[in-house]
């Protein structure tokens, strides 16, 4: 009898949180997976460190600012699906570097994005979409698919811009070009460089006696924060539907940074007040002030429903965190 044929599907950022989890989730469905790494000094597999044995995962080197490694491997490999999560995807430091933002997040996606029109045309390709693409302070929240876009930063015009040529692309062309607009998701894989992931490890530390401040920036945002093994999920079920089509990814919860701190020092029995000081350069120029998601299309197309809660993503944070620091 034949051999089933694995299916096979390209995944950039897969060194991050959310393109860990999605190699795990491929894997674990028989899938041939084609991880693409960005070649940097110090080695940053360590989300990764226990499928790069695996023998259906394979380590491609290349780049979002790469074109050639991006045309390269898409023609190489023809995958079956192709989930973009590479970015430059902290929105403080896009202030910083702009044009390497948009080079990055956007120039990149046309990239890819144009070489499966031309060269692997029934690949499935899932674009990164982030709720940092609206945030215009007055606009009534829950914020869905039809709420207008009008981001505050330059990562989310980056990201604006990627949603639009993947809009033109499934238009214009005809591809399976589907997108997700996920709100924030967190997990212990979280960087730590985001702020829930810098408050847990400073708790931990903070307990341990390793640490004895923590800086924060602007704790009134509020934010839809989920659980990014489940935002994943919801990812691969899009990628599943009959048609390409644009998702809200979020819980339909919002909470403030300041909550997220009490909560977090809350587990190990800590006042949080005596430990955060506020550091201005931390504050962002525009600071996107509430977020809050409906993901009612989402739940109708597919019945997908996040099953954890603000606080069952702030335990499991500082839990980690205070066996790993
Ligand atoms: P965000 O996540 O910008 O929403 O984007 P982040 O965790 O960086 O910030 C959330 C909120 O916390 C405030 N804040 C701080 N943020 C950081 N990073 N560090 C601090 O010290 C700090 N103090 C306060 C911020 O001002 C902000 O209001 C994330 C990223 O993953 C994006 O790539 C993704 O697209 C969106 O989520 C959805």
């Amino acid at each position: 009898m034949a051999k089933k044929r694995r299916k096979t599907a390209i995944i950039t950022g897969v060194t991050g949180q959310d393109g860990s989890y999605m190699a795990e989730l491929l894997l674990s469905k028989e899938y041939e997976v084609y991880g693409l790494m960005r070649r940097v000094s110090t080695w940053n597999s360590r989300r990764i460190d226990h499928l790069l044995e695996h023998p259906h995962f394979h380590k491609k080197y290349g780049d979002l600012d790469d074109h050639a490694s991006l045309i390269a491997l898409t023609v190489d490999v023809k995958p079956d699906e192709f989930y973009n999560f590479g970015a430059m995807s902290q929105v403080r430091i896009s202030f910083e570097i702009p044009r390497d933002t948009i080079t990055t997040n956007t120039l990149g996606v046309l990239t890819i994005l144009d070489a499966i029109r031309r060269f692997s045309p029934k690949t499935r390709f899932y674009q990164a979409s982030s709720s940092e693409m609206f945030g215009e302070p007055g606009v009534p929240v829950p914020f869905n698919e039809k709420t207008p876009m009008i981001p505050q930063n330059p990562y989310g015009v980056s990201k604006l811009a990627a949603y639009h040529l993947t809009q033109q692309y499934r238009h214009g062309y005809g591809l399976f070009a589907t997108t997700g607009i996920l709100f924030n998701h967190e997990s212990p894989r979280r960087g730590e460089n985001f702020v829930t992931k810098k408050v847990t490890q400073a708790v931990a530390r903070i307990k341990k006696g390793k640490q004895n401040f923590l800086m924060l920036g602007n704790l009134d945002a509020k934010r839809d924060w989920g659980w990014a093994p489940e935002f994943v999920e919801a990812i691969h079920t899009i990628m599943r539907l009959d048609k390409p089509d644009v998702f809200v990814v979020a819980t339909g919860e919002t909470h403030s940074i300041r909550e997220f701190v009490e909560e977090a020092f809350g587990h190990v029995g800590l006042d949080w007040k005596k430990f955060v000081k506020i550091q201005e350069d931390l504050k962002r120029p525009n600071d996107v002030p509430l977020l809050l998601g409906d993901a009612t299309k989402m739940r109708r197309a597919t019945g997908w429903k996040p099953k954890m809660k603000f606080k069952d993503i702030v335990r499991e944070m500082v839990k980690y965190d205070l066996e790993h620091v």
